[in-house]
């Protein structure tokens, strides 16, 4: 389309009236506030990572591009920015695409940028350096995906991709930079008028009133009702907002994995330790930024009881409504618009649920809490679970503005439910699909997008998917603590194999030592065998900022099958014991 803006190279005394695709990029990125990529170098954008560096962008080179994609990923969530993954053609693509479909279920803005071939030789299957129809294959793995074949047309298709990122229902944008693009050359004040800021990316969606009012009215008239806060809520960063409307309201919240902390876990209406009462014998459920997916039995079954339930959901996308069970109040709109609005139509004296109800709650979660703090006093050595968590479940209250990172099975299950948040967003963990690796990605975005402190507790098979990173933290000198709870094993390191002389599947090299790992890149490990090890290694290594990972040695035999979600395993009824 701009063919006529575009030139050869020009004689020299014309240069400074010249800019080119890597300039643009780099000026596109910057004039829309990206000031971080996460990626791995190689042709054909080795020069534009150089070239970002140069222009102030900070440009963090990974391991692997999984890898820095989760951290883009992540990046998203916390920001309300879209996270850059800046990877190579075809492999290096592929490598991002897991991270970008994991953006686009998880709702966080993130944007894949990837060189390609050059098009007239993929397109005709000729067998370039690393030919792929990447921009296809994305198709279906995000919420939007465009390629640029014109200098001209960076800006616009850098403001579509940052527009379709972070407006609505936030997720993965790919975005295709074919090789020729970078090096097209046209009149610099051309190229710079090309450039679209992109002015109120994610607008307002202003709920309708009377679905506001639909909502307070079953909620007026609930008898036991609860509040599911889910990680769109973390998401919007309305905390004062969200926070008002649950204290005024009076009812008890959940919050799931990623919104605990937006209100602290140990706020007198938290209903975290009472989980299975509150889903079970609520009446009207209010759903703010969760969706009725796996995660919450898809509001139906058993784990909801047989007491007939209304449910009332606030969510930026329409089309959630009604995707599980029936919505009996649906308010459509974004999360800090909709809950300034229940707030404002609630008014000054709205009646706390009954008491009976409340009382109820209190009691289920004071009786959870009673009956597992013994279990986290413990000082066994080898450790168990909960020995281990109750040391690191004083340092994150010591601690509240530490970020926490979480995956593995029992060590996800357990560090969940045992660790408290006291502040919003301070929980990333395996999300929607509890996808494994998400580990030092996150770790790495949460310490360079906040600069706050970082502690992973990562299960050992969790963090053997991106174990390597560990030289990202040392090489970046990132103020990430890793604690991993090796059990030898995915789930329990005690299984055998029945034939053969082979390890059974579920188990790895028995009395690993993960720390030796970071030391072979000059940052700092620990073994630690007891609780107060586990607990002084920790204190230190977060007192220090220095990149640490610690070998907590835990009882091979401690975990269970699949951690807390094992009835999701299908059975084979010919299955030899
Ligand atoms: P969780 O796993 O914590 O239950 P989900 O990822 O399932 O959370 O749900 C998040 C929901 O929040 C999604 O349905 C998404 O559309 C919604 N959402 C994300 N951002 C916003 C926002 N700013 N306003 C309203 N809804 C949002
Ligand atoms: N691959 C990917 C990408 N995601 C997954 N979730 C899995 C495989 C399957 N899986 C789980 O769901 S948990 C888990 C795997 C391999 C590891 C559990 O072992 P762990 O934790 O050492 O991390 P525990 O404490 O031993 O249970
Ligand atoms: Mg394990």
């Amino acid at each position: 389309m701009a063919d006529a803006a575009v030139k050869a190279p020009a004689a020299a005394e014309e240069v400074q009236d010249l800019t080119d695709g890597f300039h643009l990029v780099i000026d596109a990125m910057k004039l829309n506030g990206i000031h971080t990529i996460y990626g791995v170098p190689g042709i054909p954008i080795t020069d534009l990572g150089r070239m970002a560096q140069a222009a102030g962008i900070r440009v963090l080179s990974f391991r692997h591009e999984q890898n820095a994609g989760y951290a883009a990923a992540i990046a998203g969530f916390l920001t309300k920015k879209p996270g850059v993954c800046l990877t190579v053609s075809a492999p290096g693509f592929l490598n991002g695409l897991t991270a970008l479909a994991h953006a686009t279920t998880n709702c966080f803005p993130m944007i894949l940028i990837s060189g390609s071939s050059e098009r007239e030789i993929v397109d005709l299957q000729q067998g370039d350096y690393e030919e792929m129809d990447q921009l296809a294959i994305a198709k279906p793995l995000c919420k939007a995906a465009y390629r640029v074949l014109h200098a001209a047309d960076i800006g616009i298709g850098f403001a579509r991709a940052i527009r379709a990122a972070v407006s609505g229902r936030p997720g993965g944008v790919y975005l295709d930079l074919p090789a020729k693009l970078f090096g097209q050359v046209m009149n610099a004040e051309a190229g710079r008028k090309s450039l679209v800021q992109v002015i109120d990316p994610a607008p307002a969606q202003i709920p309708a009133p009377a679905a506001v009012k639909r909502a307070l009215d079953v909620l007026k008239g609930a008898k036991r009702p609860l509040i599911i806060l889910g990680k769109g809520a973390a998401y919007a960063q309305a905390d004062d907002a969200i926070r008002t409307f649950v204290e005024k309201s009076g009812v008890p919240f959940l919050p799931m994995s990623m919104a605990k902390g937006l209100l602290p876990d140990t706020h007198p209406q938290c209903a975290g330790a009472a989980r299975s009462t509150v889903l079970k014998d609520s009446d009207v459920v209010m759903m703010i930024g969760a969706r009725l997916n796996w995660l919450l039995s898809h509001g139906k079954g058993r784990t909801w009881g047989d007491a007939p339930k209304k449910f009332v959901q606030i969510d930026i996308e329409p089309r959630e409504m009604d995707s599980n069970v029936e919505i009996a109040a649906p308010v459509v709109g974004d999360i800090g618009s909709c809950v300034a609005a229940l707030n404002e139509a609630m008014g000054g004296n709205w009646a706390p649920p009954p008491a009976d109800w409340t009382g109820a709650v209190k009691a289920k979660r004071d009786e959870n809490v009673t009956k597992m703090a013994p279990r986290l006093m413990n000082n066994k050595s080898p450790m168990d679970y909960h020995g281990a968590l109750g040391a690191l479940r004083a340092i994150i209250a010591e601690r509240p503005d530490a970020i926490l990172v979480n995956e593995g099975a029992n060590t996800l299950d357990l560090t969940r439910g045992v660790i408290d948040i006291y502040q919003p967003r301070k929980r990333l963990d395996v999300g929607t699909w509890g996808v494994m690796g998400i580990g030092m990605g996150s770790a790495i975005a949460a310490a360079v997008e906040t600069g706050k402190p970082v502690l992973c507790i990562e299960g050992d098979s969790a963090f053997g998917f991106s174990g390597m990173e560990v030289e990202t933290i040392c090489r970046y000198s990132l103020p990430i603590c890793i604690v991993i709870f090796n059990n030898d094993g995915i789930y329990r390191g005690v299984d055998v194999n029945s034939a053969g002389s082979d390890p059974a599947t579920t188990v790895f090299v028995k009395g690993a030592r993960y720390d030796k790992m970071i030391e072979a890149f000059g940052g700092h490990g620990v073994n630690a065998t007891t609780p107060d090890e586990l607990k002084r290694a920790v204190n230190a290594a977060m007192d220090s900022g220095k990149p640490t990972l610690i070998n907590a040695v835990i009882d091979p035999a401690a975990g269970s099958e699949s951690g807390r979600i094992g009835n999701l395993n299908p059975q084979s009824a010919l299955r030899k014991k």
